[in-house]
């Protein structure tokens, strides 16, 4: 590896392009580009039967499922979710008119705190969307508890759980639905891509018409649908990059124990746990820097990681409720998320890809 290569927070897996080509002359030949062609359900009978889920909805990306989700569901009104997440979970409730209301989250996983939802609860709340974030899973027990006692939907943005199981079965089956995002920086990807995961045949034919403008036949329109198919080159790409899945996470898992053993006694620094009962995806590798005891703010460290050339990621900051659209909501006050506030003040997500060279991390754990 030349000394100062660029090391990025990922960079994705892919499968050797020579293996890409049939699949491609095959599209060439059919001259199936879209709209549920044969390698699109495939790809869905085999994530299903892959993830151990009942029914599965591909999409053309994560933000366009969740966008969706909340459609299937007919949720409206106000909806309570975590502000420690990518921007796209809050987007998709203001894309549907929803009013999100932001609850703090959890110290020791970054999810939504169940015991603070219950006050954030109105006669206008509907649903709630938490966030597995980083892949770890939130309390989900006590999540259905709540939503069951009021009547609430619960539709989990799983964008980071791609292969996360909880109590031996696929996080994705908690709640009444789940996105995932099979972007080129997840842990499996199809370039863009996306997916929701349901229960019961009749929810997945209404995610089906909805991709799809809402057709549900040649000249029946039962909703105003929108177009978020996912096309054929990048179900095939899923196909071939299931194959390589396995050894993938296995890689990603080597990684992350490398950095844990190493940064176990830096003081300072602190990692989430592994949570219990999970088989993990470590999808990311977040570190939180405490200032006093590392002797460096989160910032100073991470302008000094750059220039030796690594670019970890400072996921989720800031905070989604501190951008302009979302400021001035009541919930958005910081003095209502003090531990979305520390945590998105002291975190780095450190690189961490199945092609991460061993070299690279020995840098990165010397630079810490
Ligand atoms: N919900 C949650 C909780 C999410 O995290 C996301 C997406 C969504 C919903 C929405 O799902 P999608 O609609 O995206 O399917 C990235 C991703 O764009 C985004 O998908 C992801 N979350 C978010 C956490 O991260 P950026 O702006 O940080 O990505 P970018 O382009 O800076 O990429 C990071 C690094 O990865 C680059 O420095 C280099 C490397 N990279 C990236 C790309 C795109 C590559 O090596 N190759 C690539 O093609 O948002």
């Amino acid at each position: 590896m030349p000394e100062n290569k660029p090391i990025y927070v990922t960079q994705p897996a892919l499968p050797e392009l020579k293996d890409f080509i049939p699949y491609l002359e095959q599209i060439w030949e059919n001259k199936i580009l879209t709209n549920n062609g044969p390698f699109h359900q495939q790809l869905e009978k085999e994530l299903a039967a892959f993830l151990g889920v009942p029914y599965i909805s591909l999409f053309a990306n994560g933000t366009l499922a969740l966008l969706t989700a909340l459609q299937v569901l007919r949720i409206t009104g106000e909806v309570i979710t975590t502000p420690y997440s990518f921007v796209a979970t809050t987007h998709s409730l203001w894309w549907n008119n929803i009013k999100p209301v932001f609850v703090d989250i959890e110290p020791e996983y970054g999810n939504l705190d169940p015991e603070k939802i219950e006050a954030a609860i109105t006669p206008k709340t509907t649903a709630i969307m938490p966030v597995h974030v980083y892949g770890n899973p939130c309390k989900v027990e006590r999540m259905q508890e709540i939503a069951d006692t009021y009547g609430l939907k619960v539709i989990y943005d799983a964008a980071h759980t791609f292969g996360v199981n909880y109590n031996g079965q696929s996080i994705c089956n908690y709640g009444d639905l789940s996105i995932l995002s099979f972007h080129a920086t997840k842990v499996f990807n199809t370039m863009e891509g996306g997916a929701i995961v349901c229960h019961d045949a009749a929810t997945k034919k209404r995610i089906d018409y909805l991709k799809n403008f809402g057709f549900a036949g040649e000249t029946k329109v039962m909703a105003p649908g929108i177009n978020s198919k996912m096309n054929e080159m990048q179900a095939a790409l899923g196909l071939l990059q299931l194959k390589g899945y396995p050894q993938n996470a296995e890689k990603r898992k080597v990684i992350a124990e490398t950095y844990r053993k190493e940064l176990a006694n830096v003081k300072g620094i602190s990692l989430l746990d592994e949570p219990e009962n999970t088989d993990a995806n470590h999808a990311y590798f977040p570190i939180f820097i405490d200032e006093k005891e590392y002797g460096m703010s989160r910032d100073e460290l991470y302008e000094k990681l750059r220039q030796s050339n690594v670019f970890g990621r400072r996921y989720f900051y800031p905070l989604i409720s501190e951008f302009s659209m979302y400021k001035s909501l009541d919930s958005a006050r910081p003095a209502n998320l003090p531990i979305a506030s520390k945590m998105a003040n002291e975190v780095i997500c450190l690189p961490i890809y199945p092609e991460l060279e061993s070299d690279s991390i020995k840098k990165i754990t010397a630079l810490l």
